[in-house]
C-alpha cells in the first residue's frame, strides 16, 4: 500500500487565510488517479496550510487547554480543516478517486500531543469496499492537555505502523529537502538521500514562522520514524505536473528519500526509482 499526503504547503497558499489552491489540487487528484487506476491500495493525508495553523497559532492550540476562549476557536479550526479536507474530497472524486473523509477527533485520541489511540479498523473497513480513505491534520482530544494538535504527518506515522505500507509519499511545493532555504542562501542543495547525519547538517528552511506543528527537523525526525517500519519515504514537489504522477507510477524523479531502516540499500544520488507496483 502507498501512503500519499498533500502537504498543506502545495493544496493551500500558506500566505492567505483558508485559500484553497483549487487548481493545483484539482491537477495532483488527477495524478493520484492515475496511480490509483493501476489497483495499488492507497491511503492519503492533507495538511491543515492556511485552513488551520494561522487560527491555531493565534490562540496557541498546539500547547493544549489554557483558557475558555480557545474553545471557539478549537470548533473554528475543527470546522475549517473539515471544509479543507471536502474540498480535497470534491477534486479526487472528480478526478475519479472514490476518496472518503477519516476525520481525526473520531478515529484519535492524543497523549501530550502524541497519539495514544487510533483506531486503524475505521481506513481497513473502508479500504476493503475499494475505497480511498483521507485523512488530515486536526485538533483532536487529548488525555492530558484536553485537546491538542495531530499533524498530518503524526497520521502518517501511525499508518505506517499499522497497515501494510510500502512507501509513504510527501507532496511539498520544493523539490526535496534542501541544505538550507533555495532562496536565501545561494549554496543550497538539495539532498538526494536523507539519514541521520544529514540531519545535522540541515539549516532551518523554514520561509516564515515555522507551522505549529514543528519545523522541518520535527518532520525528518518523523520521516526516520515511518522509514524505521520498513517504509521508503519519498519527499518531493507537486508543483512540478506530472512528478507525483511518475513517483507513484515507479519512474525516476527529483526528490529526497529516506530509505527503509534509513538502511544498507541506499539508491542512486540525483534522484530516486522507486520499484514498480
Ligand atoms: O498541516 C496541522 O496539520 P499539518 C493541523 O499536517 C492543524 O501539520 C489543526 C494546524
Amino acid at each position: 500500500m502507498k501512503l500519499v499526503k498533500l502537504g498543506g504547503s502545495i493544496i493551500t497558499d500558506k500566505r492567505v487565510m483558508r485559500r484553497f489552491s483549487r487548481k493545483t489540487a484539482a491537477r495532483l487528484a488527477s495524478e493520484v488517479a492515475r496511480a490509483h487506476e493501476q489497483g495499488e491500495e492507497m491511503i492519503l493525508v492533507n495538511g491543515a496550510g492556511s485552513f488551520g495553523h494561522m487560527l491555531a497559532r493565534e490562540f496557541e492550540l498546539q500547547k493544549g487547554y489554557s483558557c475558555p476562549e480557545q474553545i471557539p476557536a478549537v470548533a473554528k479550526v475543527m470546522k475549517d480543516v473539515r471544509d479543507l479536507n471536502v474540498r480535497l474530497l470534491a477534486v479526487l472524486n472528480e478526478a475519479g478517486v472514490p476518496a472518503v473523509s477519516i476525520p481525526p477527533n473520531v478515529v484519535i485520541v492524543n497523549r501530550n500531543r502524541r497519539i495514544e489511540r487510533f483506531d486503524a479498523s475505521a481506513f481497513r473497513r473502508h479500504l476493503e469496499l475499494g475505497l480511498v480513505p483521507v485523512s488530515f491534520g486536526d485538533v483532536v482530544p487529548d488525555s492530558t492537555l484536553g485537546f491538542s494538535i495531530c499533524s498530518g504527518d503524526q497520521i502518517m506515522l501511525k499508518l505506517a505502523q499499522e497497515m501494510d505500507v510500502d512507501r509513504a509519499y510527501f507532496v511539498t511545493d520544493v523539490d526535496g529537502v534542501f541544505s538550507a532555504n533555495p532562496s536565501r542562501n545561494k549554496f543550497a542543495h538539495l539532498i538526494p538521500v536523507v539519514d541521520k547525519t544529514t540531519l545535522g547538517e540541515i539549516e532551518s528552511t523554514e520561509a516564515s514562522a515555522p507551522d505549529v506543528t514543528g519545523g522541518i527537523r520535527e518532520k525528518l525526525w518523523l520521516g526516520m520514524e515511518i522509514a524505521r517500519h520498513n517504509v521508503e519515504v519519498v519527499i518531493l514537489n507537486g508543483s512540478v505536473r506530472g512528478r507525483l504522477r511518475d513517483a507513484l507510477l515507479g519512474k525516476e524523479v527529483i526528490c529526497s528519500v529516506i530509505k527503509r531502516d534509513g538502511g544498507p540499500d541506499a539508491r542512486g544520488p540525483a534522484a530516486a526509482r522507486p520499484e514498480k507496483g
